[in-house]
């Protein structure tokens, strides 16, 4: 069996042991590592601490800029009592691709850049000893990896990597490392679906275990009090008197597996559940069966030094000021984040769109240069043979691992299968039915599924929305189009466009919207960049989404300033944000936080 994707935890039959730290490193400047057998051990190194992204660390920018392989080691000492156990090696994520090498010998690798993967150890390690972990990432991006991009070859051999994406492309161990060790007959997946039936909840299940001993469940209260139980691989319990997990009030439940001979516990694993449902109907998202409203923003993971590291202190932090400001849900734009934010969003009842990182499917590179030389025709990126038999190779494996990560978690109320692909072009038609049609198999709690449309595929052009559960629209009327002084007209052709998507009879949300602004710039009367317009901008939106009775939420983008590429476009990163870089708000945070004090979760829009 491949990756189990199940969390891991320390219980009375599994251990894990944090490896993360201070780890050697060194940059494959001349990209010669793999052939010259660095997997046995590195010399020359330097430092790396783990997790974080390698490119904000040290002062020379080519290390920031580095495009191809780095290389990892640290050693890990492997209990002797351990030998009864499956072993393994866990990364929580390498972006965008790695391999291990455990004593020299592959254990795994992994392709994309946002999802747990391990490699089981016992045959390759001696216990009792240290043993040497080396590690190799690659950052490179193509047309057909996800997310997508392309790179530029000097005649020197220099790669220049060109995301087609708008935040930097932050590279290496981003999420903690683990070493698990598990009974060798052991829970393998749980899958739950949750139900609600009048005062009770119903929680369907299915697990796999590694063998073929009895299974037990206890179902266990907020104060790890039994209070139902049940056994057998799938079947269903209903807990009486339910509480049920609610946005901004989220109760979770125990879902203890026990794998059992007679007396004899053999495995063990709890896995949080909330009980809660989601639906679509007509034009609204019910949550527990109530029209919910959504409130909220883009985010990234994004910080200073740490790059796209996880780091528990920037996530709290957030989610501190998610709730001072009165956001009920972010999207994970644009890629699944680390599994303890979403552990977190469970924990404090923040509703999330789960987005895989599909994103850069739009060939912008090559239409940016054939607009700037008036030379050649927009090119499509769904024009391009290989995304039809390569990148969507990629794509649906990019799919079914969040889905397989992030199934259980009750803050999951929609599925983002990608951001902004060019579906005005004909040719995304196909590659999204496809793609939907897959992800639909793989959901039992049959979740919306959707993807964010972007401005150049506006209502009446996009050949892909039909497959769409509900509408996301990233709009950025006011900003990119009819900025400044045509403002006031903005406001009047976004009221258009909605009308055209209202008449979908979908509901939509407005998964982005926004205008870069200087924190501490002020400027009377306004202009575009200050403090002054963003809010002007803001109010102009609102408008807009108040006058739709189908937009059922807004997530402004983006919750705080984060890093780009650098370019004209971008003043040291993108700027958006109602928070700057370092969590602090600007005067936008205010005006949001009034507007969402007074727009109830549920039954906005009557
Ligand atoms: C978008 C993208 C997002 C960008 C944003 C912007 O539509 O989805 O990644 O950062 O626009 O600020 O331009």
């Amino acid at each position: 069996m491949k990756n189990s994707f199940l969390y891991p935890v320390d219980t009375c039959t599994r251990r894990v042991v944090d490896i993360s730290g201070i780890w050697k490193f060194k940059v494959d400047k001349n990209n010669e590592g793999r052939a010259k057998g660095w997997k046995d051990g590195l010399v020359d190194t330097t430092l790396m601490a783990v997790p974080s992204s390698y490119n904000d660390i040290f002062t020379d920018k080519d290390i920031r800029e580095h495009v191809g392989d780095v290389w990892y080691e640290t050693e890990v000492f492997i209990p002797v009592e351990w030998k009864n156990f499956n072993v393994d090696i866990r990364f929580g994520s390498a972006t965008h691709r790695a391999v291990v090498w455990v004593n020299g010998i592959e254990v795994v690798s992994h392709e994309g850049g946002y999802m747990p993967f391990s490699g089981r150890l016992n045959d390759v390690v001696k216990f009792g000893e240290k043993n040497k972990v080396v590690v190799v990432v690659n950052n490179e991006l193509d047309y057909t990896t996800i997310p997508c991009g392309t790179i530029k070859t000097y005649e020197d051999g220099k790669k220049i990597l060109f995301p087609f994406f708008d935040f930097f492309n932050y590279s290496g161990l981003h999420r903690q490392v683990k070493l698990v060790a598990l009974p060798k007959e052991s829970v393998y997946d749980i899958t739950v679906k949750t139900d609600i039936k009048g005062k009770d909840g119903v929680i369907d299940y299915e697990i796999i275990t590694t063998g073929n001993s009895d299974v037990i469940i206890d179902i266990l209260d907020e104060d790890e009090k039994v209070v139902e139980t049940g056994n057998g691989k799938k079947g269903s319990i209903t807990i009486n008197d339910v509480n049920l997990w609610k946005p901004g009030n989220a109760y979770l439940y125990t879902f203890n597996v026990k794998i059992v001979n007679g007396d004899t516990v053999i495995d063990d694993y709890p896995l949080p559940v909330g009980i809660r449902t989601v639906e679509v109907k007509e034009n609204r998202i019910l949550i527990n069966g109530e029209p919910f409203y959504f409130k909220g923003f883009g985010k990234h993971e994004d910080c200073e030094y740490h790059g796209r590291g996880y780091n528990p202190v920037v996530n709290l932090r957030d989610f501190e000021l998610l709730n001072w400001i009165g956001a009920n849900s972010v999207r994970t734009a644009h890629y699944p984040y680390a599994e303890e934010f979403m552990q977190m969003a469970d924990r404090k009842g923040l509703v999330v769109i789960d987005e895989t990182p599909a994103v850069g499917m739009f060939d912008m590179l090559n239409n940016f240069i054939a607009a700037g030389t008036g030379a050649g025709k927009k090119t499509g990126f769904f024009d391009r043979k290989e995304v039809h038999t390569k990148t969507i190779v990629n794509h649906k494996d990019a799919i079914r691992e969040l889905l397989l990560r992030d199934k259980n978690h009750p803050c999951v109320v929609m599925w983002c299968l990608a951001n902004e692909p060019d579906t005005s072009q004909d040719a995304s038609a196909p590659y999204f039915k496809q793609i939907f049609e897959y992800a639909k198999t793989l959901d039992i709690q049959n979740r919306p599924m959707t993807f964010t449309n972007f401005l150049m595929a506006p209502f009446g052009k996009c050949k892909v929305h039909e497959y769409a559960d509900v509408i996301l629209l990233n709009r950025y009327y006011g900003w990119y189009m009819q900025g400044g002084p045509e403002l006031p007209y903005a406001k009047e052709i976004f009221k258009k466009e909605l009308q055209g998507w209202a008449s979908t009879g979908k509901p939509i949300i407005i998964s982005e919207y926004g205008a870069d602004t200087m924190s501490g710039v002020h400027k009377l009367p306004s202009v575009m960049w200050s403090e002054e317009y963003q809010q002007e901008y803001l109010n102009a939106q609102h408008e807009a989404f108040d006058s739709c009775d189908n937009v059922v939420g807004e997530q402004m983008w983006n919750f705080a300033d984060f890093q780009t590429t650098e370019g004209i476009m971008r003043v040291n990163g993108n700027k958006k944000g109602a928070f700057t870089r370092t969590r602090q708000p600007k005067g936008a945070a205010y005006l949001l936080k009034e507007r969402w004090n007074n727009i109830p979760d549920y039954n906005y829009k009557k």
